[in-house]
């Protein structure tokens, strides 16, 4: 059996692209986080055509490939096998974590958004690497309800072992609280691709420094 792959708890800024808050290509805002240090991207789409989003994950796991950057694909297990991502991560109406582990294996990540406490222990049970917990705070990029807060991010942690990646109105000013509430990583959009992305990205990491 391979070894399982997990986690890199180095890696606490996961950045999860939108070309339409950054107004540039998924690619674009891959090379100028990458320039700027990032070391977990998401590539997130949800109005490309497929085979769009198959030719933007094929240029990011080359260039991620290239500096040693987590790539994961969001919803499609086919294109994060496809191109060889780092992982994919799957949302609660997708299928179940356990199926997709019996396609993609142990070798690659497979985190799932949750947003209570009971989606969270599932989410353990169920094998995920990790799980994306939020709203941590009040954000406009995806209606996902009311803000959890960081006191419910601490319950979470209490429960279950598995890596947090906090998520959800997250910037470079409350980074830090997030992180020593217990969370991993935070995963952020707007928080890095509003404005200047690389002065947004070395913001973050000064922060968690
Ligand atoms: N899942 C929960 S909140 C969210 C997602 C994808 C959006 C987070 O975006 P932002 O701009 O970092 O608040």
């Amino acid at each position: 059996m391979t070894a399982r792959r997990s986690f890199k708890k180095d890696r606490p800024l996961y950045l999860i692209t939108d070309t339409a808050i950054a107004g540039l290509s998924h690619i674009q805002i891959v090379r100028l986080a990458i320039e700027a240090g990032i070391t977990t991207i998401q590539l997130r789409e949800e109005y490309l055509p497929k085979k769009d989003i198959y030719k933007a994950a094929i240029s990011i796991r080359e260039i991620t490939k290239k500096y040693k950057v987590t790539f994961i694909v969001n919803d499609y297990l086919d294109i994060a096998l496809a191109v060889n991502a780092d992982g994919v991560h799957l949302g609660q109406q997708d299928m179940p974590v356990e199926e997709a582990r019996r396609i993609v294996g142990n070798k690659k990540l497979i985190g799932i958004s949750t947003h209570n406490l009971d989606q969270a222990i599932k989410a353990q049970e169920s094998g995920a690497d990790y799980i994306g917990f939020g709203p941590i705070f009040y954000t406009t990029t995806k209606n996902t309800g009311h803000p959890k807060g960081i006191e419910v991010l601490r319950k979470i942690r209490d429960h279950i072992d598995i890596p947090i990646v906090a998520i959800g109105g997250i910037t470079w000013e409350n980074v830090k609280e997030v992180l020593n509430a217990g969370a991993e990583a935070a995963a952020a959009v707007s928080g890095i691709l509003t404005g200047d992305i690389q002065t947004n990205v070395r913001k973050f990491m000064e922060a968690l420094t």
